[in-house]
C-alpha cells in the first residue's frame, strides 16, 4: 500500500477504507439494521412531508417545552442502543466458559463495555435529566421560559453532536477500549494509537459545552424568573433539586472538560501529564475525572428524588412532608458529594487517613438521604395513596434504591473495599443505585409529565407491565453480580474458565431478557398510548391533581406558559390556587415577546460536530476550515438574534377566558 501524499495526508488524515469495519459480521449486521430503521424513519418524514414541519417547529424552536421533549426522545433513543450493549455482555458472559470463546472478541467486548458506560450517563441519563428539568422548572416556577432560550437549543444540538459522534464510532473506525472513564496510561497514544480515545475525547468535550451551559441557563433561570412571591423557600421541591444539581454541573462539568483536554494535549501533542514517564501522572487523572465522577452522579440523581417528592405528594393527596429538611438535605448532598470522590479508588494506597476522611464523608451522605426516603414515607403515611404508575416506580424505587445505598455504605469502609475494588459486586452496586434510582426516577417522571406535555395519559396497562419487568427484571439481573462479586470475580472480563460461575451469568443473562421485555412494554406503551390518545385525553390539565404550578396551565401549556404572571403564597402554590377556588391571575397582562425559533444552534453544534471528527481523523484541513466556519456563524448570528416576535394580548387573553371556563366546567 503507497504512502499517501502529503495533500492527501492534509484532507484525509488517518481515514481509509481500512476504517470502515468490512470484516466484523456483527458491525455490518448492525449497519444493515441501522440503515433499514433510518431508511424507514426518513421514508415516513418525507411521505408524510414533515421535514419543514420538523425544522419550523422542532430543531429550530427555542420553547423549553420542544427542547425537553427533544431531550427526552434523545435520552431514549440512546437508550436503546446502550441497552443493546448490555445485552450483547450479558450474552458473552453467559456463554464463554472454558473452550467456548463466546462469540466477542476481546477487543469488541471492550469497546461495548466502554460505549455502553459513555452512553447511558452521558447520552442517556443526563439528556433524560436535562430534558425534565428543562420542560418542567419554567412552568413550576411561573416563568415564560428559560433565562436564555436560544442557548437552550444550542446546548441541546452540542449534546446530540456528541451523541452522533459516539454512533459513528460503530461504523468508521472504532470506539474506545479503556472503561468509561479512559484511565490513562491505557487511554494514552503509546497503549490507544487508534481513534478510539479521539472519539471518547471529542464527542464528550463537545457534549460537555452543551451540559454546562444549559446548567448555567437553568441557574440564572431559577434565580431570576420566579413569580412573584416565590421565595426560595416556596419553589417546589423538583425545581429545588434542579438548582442543586445545575451549581453541581457548573462546579463539575469544567474539571471534565479540563482532564479530557490534558489527555488530549498528551496525545496530540505528546505532553506528559498522564503518561508512565517523564513526570507524568496517570492518578492525577483519576483524581480529577472523580471529582467531576462523583458529583455526577449526584447531578443525575437530585433531579430525580425532585421527581419522588413531586409524585409521592401528589398520590398521597397531601402535603410533603418535611419540605424544608427536605430542601436542607439537598443542599447538604450537593456539599458533601465534592467531598468523597476518592472513594472510587481507596486501593490507590494513600494512607488510612487519607482513606478514613474519605469513607466517612461517603458515609454521611446516606444520612441526608436516608432523610429523604423517611421524609417520603411520612408523606405517604395516612396518606390517601393511588397506585398509579408514577407511584408504582417511586415504591420501586424507594426499596430498591435503599438496598443500594446499604451496599453503598459497605463499600464505602476501605478495607472492604479492598476486597471488592473493580469486582462484580461494584457493578451491582452502581447499578442497583442508577437503575433503581435514576431509570426508575425517569420512568416516574415520564409517566406523571407526559399528560402535561401532550394533553392525554400514557396507557397504564403497559406502564404497569413495563414497571413489573424492570423491577423484577433488575432482580433477577443483578442479584447475581452481587454473589459473584463477593466470590472475587473481576469486572471487564469477556472469558472465564471456571465453569461453576456459568449459572450465575445465565441467571443474570435471563434477568437483562426480562428488563428488555420492560422496555418492549414501554414502547408499546407510547404506540397504544397515542392509538387511543382520546380515550386518554385529559381536559382538565391537571390529571393526578397536582400540587405546583405547571398543573394550573392547559395541556399541552400555550407557548408563552403563562399569560398571566401568577402570584405564589405557597410551595404548593397550585393546590393553594385550587384551595382558594381555582384562583388565577386575570390582571395584569405583561407583552409576551419571545426570540424568534433559529437555525444558530443546529448549524453552529453540527460544525461543531465536523470539527470533532476532522480531529479525531487528523483531518487538520477540515479542522481550521470548520472551526473558522463556527467562528463565522456565531459572528452572524449575533447580528440577527435581536428579531423576536409579539404574541396578540387579545389573542392571549381569549386563551385565558376559555381555560378559566374549562377548568370551571371540569372543576363544578
Ligand atoms: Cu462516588
Amino acid at each position: 500500500m503507497s504512502e499517501p501524499s502529503d495533500l492527501a495526508k492534509l484532507i484525509f488524515g488517518r481515514l481509509t477504507w481500512e476504517a470502515i469495519p468490512f470484516h466484523e459480521p456483527i458491525l455490518l449486521w448492525t449497519f444493515v439494521v441501522v440503515a433499514l430503521v433510518g431508511g424507514v424513519v426518513v421514508g415516513a418524514v418525507t411521505k408524510y412531508k414533515l421535514w419543514g414541519y420538523l425544522w419550523r417547529e422542532w430543531f429550530t424552536s427555542i420553547d423549553h417545552k420542544k427542547i425537553g421533549i427533544m431531550y427526552i426522545v434523545l435520552g431514549l433513543v440512546m437508550l436503546l442502543r446502550g441497552f443493546t450493549d448490555a445485552i450483547m455482555m450479558r450474552l458473552q458472559q453467559a456463554m464463554a466458559f472454558g473452550d467456548n470463546v463466546g462469540y466477542l472478541p476481546p477487543e469488541h467486548y471492550d469497546q461495548i463495555f466502554t460505549a455502553h458506560g459513555v452512553i447511558m450517563i452521558f447520552f442517556v441519563a443526563m439528556p433524560l435529566v436535562t430534558g425534565f428539568m428543562n420542560y418542567v422548572v419554567p412552568l413550576q416556577i411561573g416563568a415564560r421560559d428559560v433565562a436564555f432560550p436560544f442557548l437552550n437549543n444550542f446546548s441541546f444540538w452540542m449534546t446530540t453532536s456528541g451523541a452522533v459522534l459516539v454512533m459513528m464510532s460503530l461504523f468508521m473506525g472504532e470506539f474506545a477500549k479503556t472503561g468509561w472513564l479512559a484511565y490513562p496510561p491505557l487511554s494514552g497514544i503509546a497503549y490507544s494509537p487508534g481513534v478510539g480515545v479521539d472519539y471518547y475525547i471529542w464527542s464528550l468535550q463537545i457534549a460537555g459545552i452543551g451540559t454546562l451551559l444549559s446548567g448555567i441557563n437553568l441557574i440564572a433561570t431559577i434565580v431570576k424568573m420566579r413569580a412573584p412571591g416565590m421565595t426560595m423557600m416556596k419553589m417546589p421541591i423538583f425545581t429545588w433539586t434542579s438548582l442543586c444539581t445545575n451549581v453541581l454541573i457548573v462546579a463539575a462539568f469544567p474539571v471534565l472538560t479540563a482532564v479530557l483536554a490534558l489527555l488530549a494535549l498528551d496525545r496530540y501533542t505528546g505532553t506528559n501529564f498522564f503518561t508512565n514517564d517523564l513526570g507524568g501522572n496517570a492518578m492525577m487523572y483519576v483524581n480529577l475525572i472523580w471529582i467531576w465522577g462523583h458529583p455526577e452522579v449526584y447531578i443525575l440523581i437530585l433531579p430525580v428524588f425532585g421527581i419522588f417528592s413531586e409524585v409521592v405528594s401528589t398520590f398521597s393527596s397531601k402535603r410533603l412532608f418535611g419540605y424544608a429538611s427536605m430542601v436542607y438535605a439537598t443542599v447538604v448532598i450537593t456539599i458533601l458529594s465534592y467531598l468523597v470522590w476518592l472513594h472510587h479508588f481507596f486501593t490507590m494506597g494513600s494512607g488510612a487517613s487519607v482513606n478514613s476522611f474519605f469513607g466517612i464523608t461517603t458515609m454521611i451522605i446516606s444520612i441526608p438521604t436516608g432523610a429523604k426516603i423517611f421524609n417520603w414515607l411520612f408523606t405517604m403515611y395516612h396518606g390517601r395513596i393511588r397506585f398509579d404508575v408514577p407511584m408504582l416506580w417511586t415504591v420501586g424505587f424507594m426499596i430498591t434504591f435503599v438496598i443500594g445505598g446499604m451496599t453503598g455504605v459497605l463499600l464505602a469502609v476501605p478495607p472492604a473495599d479492598f476486597v471488592l475494588h473493580n469486582s462484580l459486586f461494584l457493578i451491582a452496586h452502581f447499578h442497583n443505585v442508577i437503575i433503581g434510582g435514576v431509570v426508575f426516577g425517569l420512568m416516574a417522571g415520564i409517566n406523571y409529565w407526559f399528560p402535561k406535555a401532550f394533553g392525554f395519559r400514557l396507557d397504564p396497562v403497559w406502564g404497569k407491565r413495563s414497571f413489573w419487568f424492570w423491577l423484577i427484571g433488575f432482580w433477577v439481573a443483578f442479584t447475581p453480580l452481587y454473589v459473584l462479586g463477593l466470590m472475587g470475580v473481576t469486572r471487564r472480563v469477556s472469558h472465564f474458565q471456571d465453569s461453576s460461575l456459568q449459572i450465575w451469568f445465565q441467571i443474570a443473562a435471563f434477568g437483562a431478557v426480562l428488563i428488555a421485555i420492560g422496555i418492549v412494554c414501554m414502547l408499546i406503551q407510547f404506540y397504544v398510548s397515542i392509538r387511543d390518545r382520546h380515550a386518554l385525553r385529559d381536559e382538565s390539565g391537571d390529571p393526578w391533581g397536582g400540587r405546583t404550578l405547571e398543573w394550573s396551565t392547559s395541556s399541552p401549556p400555550p407557548a408563552y406558559n403563562f399569560a398571566f404572571t401568577p402570584i405564589v403564597h405557597d410551595n404548593d402554590a397550585w393546590h393553594d390556587m385550587k384551595q382558594r377556588g381555582y384562583e388565577r391571575p386575570l390582571q395584569g397582562f405583561k407583552p409576551i415577546h419571545m426570540p424568534k425559533n433559529t437555525a444558530a444552534g443546529i448549524v453552529l453544534a453540527g460544525l461543531s460536530s465536523v470539527c470533532g471528527f476532522a480531529l479525531i481523523w487528523h483531518m487538520w484541513l477540515l479542522v481550521g476550515l470548520s472551526f473558522a466556519a463556527v467562528l463565522v456563524a456565531a459572528i452572524v448570528h449575533t447580528f440577527n438574534y435581536k428579531r423576536d416576535f409579539h404574541i396578540p394580548a387579545d389573542e392571549v387573553v381569549r386563551t385565558e377566558e376559555t381555560r378559566t371556563q374549562q377548568l370551571a366546567a371540569v372543576h363544578v
